[in-house]
């Protein structure tokens, strides 16, 4: 009898949940390294202004209304988040096309991004997007002709290259964008990877200024036990269903049971 009694209450928690209403409730941003022109300078102006900074959809991409020009060279500080403010060229470099391919203090690619995140998901919240944000600098594909390589968490991002293979900067010069990343890619610890390699002869120097991490966030719904236990689990619509589907055949196990029991007593009446 008691386990039917357990069972039922577990179930009645399961109806709340197919009732309840995921939205997102949450959204921030973070930067990655300061906003400095590669620690030569100051923006005009602000260099995300006309980017979307979180919220968007997988490998839908957003650029800042301006780019900024600036001197070269440059090297990072101790201060500097680590892969920002360095000049990086291909990782087979054979060549050298442009004035950062030829700095004394580059260094060979990939450009590798570690942007801890856990900060902005709060106890209780999961992830429904993440949009990365990239301030890039002297990227010069279609006049360099040597294509640039961009991997999330070690997956290929064929939109991410793309747009990076799409930047004509002739100079030394930012152009910050964003891009929606794929949330089945994202690590539990809540840190991503960005890698950033240079293809061809690998002489076409590149540098990254400062990076953004905005996520949006939604709750993380519960299932009350019947002792009082609670175990977090993700929502979905089909969940929903099909432990209504199981509550419906526990309840009408637990009905036969009963009529069985009566029947059994009035037996043994007899
Ligand atoms: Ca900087
Ligand atoms: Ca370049």
């Amino acid at each position: 009898m008691s386990i039917f009694k357990n069972l039922s209450v577990a179930t009645a928690g399961a109806v709340f949940i197919a009732l309840g209403a995921v939205t997102p409730t949450n959204a921030v941003v973070l930067t990655f390294g300061d906003k400095d022109l590669l620690g030569t300078g100051t923006y005009a102006s602000e260099p995300t202004a006309g980017a979307t900074l979180e919220g968007l959809s997988p490998d839908t991409i957003t650029p800042a209304t301006s780019s900024f020009g600036h001197s070269y060279p440059f090297s990072p500080n101790s201060t500097d988040f680590i892969g920002t403010e360095q000049i990086f060229i291909g990782s087979t470099q054979t060549a050298s096309l442009d004035g950062y391919s030829e700095v004394s203090s580059r260094l060979d690619g990939p450009q590798n991004l570690l942007l801890n995140y856990n900060s902005l998901v709060p106890v209780g919240q999961q992830i429904g997007t993440l949009t990365l944000g990239i301030a890039a600098d002297d990227f010069h594909q279609p006049g360099l002709n040597q294509p640039f390589s961009a991997t999330v968490n070690g997956v290929l991002n064929t939109a991410l290259t793309t747009q990076l293979n799409n930047l004509d900067q002739s100079g030394p010069r930012v152009q910050f964008f964003t891009i929606g990343i794929e949330p089945s890619i994202l690590q539990p610890s809540n840190t991503l990877t960005l890698s950033i390699d240079g293809g061809g002869n690998g002489g076409d120097g590149w540098a990254t200024d400062f990076l953004t991490v905005g996520i949006t966030t939604t709750p993380v719904s519960t299932v009350p036990l019947p002792d009082g236990v609670s175990i977090p689990f993700e929502f979905s619509p089909g969940l929903g269903i099909l432990l209504l589907g199981a509550w419906g055949a526990i309840a009408q196990l637990n009905s036969q049971v009963q009529k069985h029991k009566s029947s059994a007593r009035v037996f043994s009446k007899n």
